[in-house]
């Protein structure tokens, strides 16, 4: 038997989203987001599902912070709504929507629950697309007025935030690949998007800080692992190059205050558009933490001949993989806490996002999910030795607290370690969530 003793202040969360869980798109006030319109535009999300109803989050959040309570949480992350705050993106601030996350806090807090804010995951005010969304240099303003207005009335209480969720993500998939709202296929875009997010993110930083006394604040990232698929040099390059175009494209900048030269090299004339001053805000505010989501890892093959841009594919291995066809990979996550560790030493990191889409079955009250129980065994085993290891590791969230909308894959992938019964919004506990609350009161758990 081995035990996983975790250290007396580690922090057991979970983890959700606005859009993904809240529903109540058209109430109180809320302006309309690049999801709402992707989601309405037939073929983008699977069965045509939408976030219109999701979790009925906005009307149900007492009786999810009381499953939450009774889990046993330290923490729970959840993001903020721009388009609740600022239907328009900017301008004409909406009460409601101030009042919402408000009540939220308050009910997180007499539970003993504490709050981490992302301020944006994802539901871009679609006023703000219309005018060029990340593309647009101004975002950095919009941005800074949106979280201006939140750390304003919530900074009393709330004192740990995160700017963004998974910028390679949204800017990405979002600008490059289209799978994403808003949808675009470009490069180009993709690459002024990544940088101005960068940009936007100082720029919450510097806010965060100057209006919320005894803040924490940093930026929730999605990196890769990589592993070369033969021990050839140019497996080893190719696979170094995933992890330069999806971590160091962004661990650089914010560590080390520039882009990685073999990425500026890739992109060549692409970052022509570069000004001298840009990162002048970003050194000048250095974040307290680093968030990091993980799921799985590539094997990747070079391809120096292909039509592929990073010159090189992903080979699929013949090892377990979830319901989103993600190997699972336990030993990835101590790879790439290790590799950030290594390259730039955040002081303090967060897992702020680790889980498993399954099948899952209901069988009276009950879903044993023991695929997952097992997820997080493994994933957690890897977490607790790169603490052994000296790695600042001070919490993880599990990903995610309720099944949800899970973007283009619509309803169909259930992440929960809360089953959500869509038709009738009953949530039950699956044998995973009973797993993590016992992991949490003993503050570890043991292994044959
Ligand atoms: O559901 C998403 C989440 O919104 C961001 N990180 C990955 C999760 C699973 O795909």
């Amino acid at each position: 038997m081995t035990q996983y003793i975790f250290p007396q202040d580690f922090l057991w969360g979970a983890a959700t989203a606005s859009y993904q869980i809240e529903g109540a798109v058209f109430e109180d006030g809320r302006g309309t987001t690049v999801w709402d319109v992707f989601a309405d535009t037939p073929g983008k999300v699977k069965n045509g599902d939408s976030g219109e109803v999701a979790c009925d989050h906005y009307h149900r959040y007492p009786q999810d912070v009381a499953l939450m309570k009774q889990l046993g949480l330290h923490a729970y992350r959840f993001s903020i709504a721009w388009a609740r705050i600022l239907p328009e993106g900017t301008g004409n601030i909406n009460p409601a929507g101030l009042d919402f996350y408000d009540k939220l806090l308050d009910t997180l807090l007499v539970n003993g629950i504490r709050p981490f804010a992302t301020l944006y995951h994802w539901d871009l005010p679609q006023a703000l697309e219309d005018k060029g969304g990340w593309t647009n240099k101004m975002i950095v303003d919009w941005f800074g007025e949106y979280v201006h207005i939140v750390t304003k009335r919530l900074g009393d209480r709330l004192k740990d935030w995160m700017t963004l969720n998974e910028p390679w993500v949204f800017t990405y998939l979002g600008y490059a690949s289209g799978d994403h709202a808003p949808g675009h296929r470009d490069l180009n875009m993709y690459i002024r998007a990544s940088h101005h997010s960068i940009m936007a993110h100082a720029r919450a930083v510097n806010i965060v800080h100057a209006n919320v006394a005894d803040s924490q604040v940093g930026i929730v990232l999605n990196p890769a692992w990589s592993d070369p698929h033969s021990d050839t040099l140019q497996d080893y390059l190719a696979s170094q190059r995933l992890l330069s175009f999806q971590n160091r494209w962004w661990l650089h900048p914010l560590y080390h205050g520039e882009y990685p030269a073999d990425m500026m090299a890739i992109y060549g004339d692409k970052m022509a558009f570069l000004q001298a001053d840009d990162f002048d805000e970003l050194k000048a505010n250095p974040s307290d933490f680093l968030g990091v989501n993980f799921y799985t890892r590539h094997v990747v093959q070079a391809m120096p001949y292909s039509d592929e841009w990073l010159k090189f594919i992903t080979v699929r291995q013949n090892r377990e993989h979830t319901e989103m066809d993600w190997e699972v990979s336990p030993e990835a996550i101590y790879n790439v806490l290790k590799h950030i560790h290594d390259e730039y030493a955040p002081s303090k990191i967060y897992i702020t996002e680790n889980g498993a889409a399954f099948n899952d079955v209901v069988t009276g009250d009950s879903v044993h999910d023991e695929r997952r129980v097992a997820f997080y065994q493994q994933y957690l085993a890897h977490c607790h030795r790169a603490i052994a290891d000296g790695i600042p590791l001070k919490g993880y969230f599990a990903w995610s607290l309720l099944d949800n909308f899970e973007w283009a894959e619509g309803y169909s992938k259930r992440f929960g370690i809360i089953y959500v019964d869509y038709p009738t919004q009953r949530r039950i506990i699956k044998d995973s969530g009973k797993w993590y609350a016992q992991t949490i009161r003993d503050n570890g758990f043991v292994l044959p």
